[in-house]
């Protein structure tokens, strides 16, 4: 009966309650519901519903945090069922991942890595308020194929144009592809910024990625 439970997933993160997020996510596996669909059809959701509540001014905070904290413990459940997926497959290439300077956003931005991670990507994540000079860094380092940036707010949307400007003063740019994410970002907005691509959730991210990696394998030639 998968509607009951992603509706109480839902409101076990709402409610902000991490042992119940979490017990939920363990009989999902149980029952032999799809990690990915408890995730996009009982979590997000929930925290959707916060972040609306929270803008209207019926949630706080600390509300907030409690329920990123049911998220994590949820996501603790199903991650790693996830990325076995992905051991099993060739690499497709390196990611290195993190948000943005002055973000500290993150639970979108590990489901975009345990995604990739599960479709055979190699994912480095810089964590949190990372700055455009250490992306350039690490993607150097690591001979990254793809760097990915996520911001949650309108303010710190801006950074991701900088992590554009360091990877470009770096040289970097002709081989590393630039993706970008975030509840505030938009196609229109990466293309604005000279980022590579845009994707509006994990799924897409993933399906985003393949194509730039098939890009890299064949260049267009120049007309
Ligand atoms: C949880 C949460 C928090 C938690 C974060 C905990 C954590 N460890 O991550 C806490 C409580 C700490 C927090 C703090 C704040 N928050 Co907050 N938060 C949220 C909330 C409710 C949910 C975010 C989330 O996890 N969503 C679930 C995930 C799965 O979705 P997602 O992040 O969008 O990610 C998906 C896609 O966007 C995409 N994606 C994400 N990253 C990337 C990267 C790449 C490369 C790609 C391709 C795709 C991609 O794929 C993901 C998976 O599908 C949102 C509301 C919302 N609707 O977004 C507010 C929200 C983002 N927060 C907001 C605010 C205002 C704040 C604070 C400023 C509050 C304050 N007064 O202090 C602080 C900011 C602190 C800071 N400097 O960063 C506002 C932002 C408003 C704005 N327009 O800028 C929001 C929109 C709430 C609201 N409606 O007002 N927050």
């Amino acid at each position: 009966m998968p509607e009951t439970s992603f509706r109480a997933m839902q409101e076990s993160i709402i409610n902000g309650a991490p042992d119940t997020a979490s017990a939920l996510a363990q009989a999902a596996l149980t029952e032999g519901i799809p990690p990915l669909d408890a995730i996009n059809e009982g979590y997000v959701p929930g925290m959707h519903a916060i972040g609306e509540q929270f803008a209207q001014g019926k949630m706080f905070l600390p509300d907030m945090m409690a329920s990123a904290e049911a998220m994590r413990a949820a996501m603790a459940v199903l991650e790693p069922e996830l990325k076995k997926l992905g051991a099993e497959r060739p690499s497709a290439g390196t990611v290195v991942l993190g948000t943005t300077k002055g973000d500290i956003h993150e639970i979108g931005k590990v489901l975009v890595g345990t995604l990739l991670t599960a479709h055979g990507f190699r994912v480095v994540d810089l964590g949190i308020d990372v700055s455009g000079e250490r992306f350039a860094s690490k993607a150097r380092d690591l001979k990254a194929d793809i760097v990915g940036v996520s911001a949650l707010l309108t303010t710190t949307m801006k950074n991701q144009r900088s992590v554009v400007e360091a990877l470009d003063r770096a040289g970097l740019r002709p081989q590393v592809k630039i993706i970008v994410g975030g509840a505030p970002v938009t196609r229109r907005w990466a293309e604005e910024i000279g980022a590579d691509g845009y994707a509006k959730d994990a799924m897409s991210a993933v399906s985003l990625a393949q194509e730039l990696m098939a890009q890299k394998a064949t260049p267009v030639a120049a007309t």
